[in-house]
């Protein structure tokens, strides 16, 4: 895939690690097979981002903390709806790093983000309180920055939100949609377009 791209464009690679991939904890259907797709675009920008879902042991997204319920569910947090997930992506296990077949050398910045217990983070920018911020907004600016194109994992939950914040947050964003896999729970992958083009994220 070719990309016209300017030093004003940053790739932002979300979650790429090996709990969203065949055998993790929380494997995206055909996840893995983004890999390659990121690596020949990360040749095309000058500006690489990348996000790491880094969660402490006993994460209040985790299922496993909260008795009676199972993965998938979901329950009210004090900042709104919160679907449960298997326990995953603990920070320094195995589950947490990057594919390994992912280039990261060209990563210039790593933001990490769900470390605090009692709020989870889907967004590069913003905790899911919508409010909380990872500081990602803040470098992109004072690196010039004025268009984002996420990829990653999954379509429906961290690239989705992190695409629609990059919009509020004045970027203009592009998603594209062949280096992304979905989970799909209930339809999400559709809602997740819809609601990514009703906020003026364009769609590759
Ligand atoms: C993600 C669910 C829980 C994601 C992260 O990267 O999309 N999904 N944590
Ligand atoms: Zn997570």
């Amino acid at each position: 895939m070719e990309i016209q791209t300017t030093d004003t464009d940053c790739l932002l690679v979300i979650d790429v690690q090996n709990d969203f991939c065949e055998g993790g904890a929380l494997a995206v259907p055909d996840g893995d097979n983004v890999v390659d797709l990121i690596n020949r675009l990360s040749e095309q920008f000058n500006t690489i981002v990348a996000t790491q879902d880094w969660h402490p042991k006993g994460h209040s997204s985790f299922a496993s903390v909260h008795p009676g319920h199972e993965p998938l569910q979901q329950i009210d947090m004090p900042y709104g709806p919160q679907t449960l997930w298997p326990d995953h992506c603990i920070q320094g296990s195995p589950g947490a790093q990057f594919h390994a077949n992912l280039q990261t050398d060209a990563f210039q910045n790593i933001i990490r983000k769900g470390f605090r217990a009692p709020i989870d983070s889907y967004s590069a920018f913003f905790e899911n309180d919508h409010t909380t911020t990872t500081g990602l907004s803040g470098y992109l600016r004072e690196r010039g920055i004025k268009r984002v194109f996420c990829v990653g994992l999954a379509l429906d939950f961290c690239v989705r939100f992190s695409a629609e914040d990059a919009r509020r947050e004045g970027f203009e964003t592009v998603v594209i949609e062949s280096a992304c896999r979905g989970i799909n729970i209930e339809g999400s992958v559709a809602a997740a377009i819809e609601a990514m083009q009703n906020v003026g994220v364009e769609l590759r």
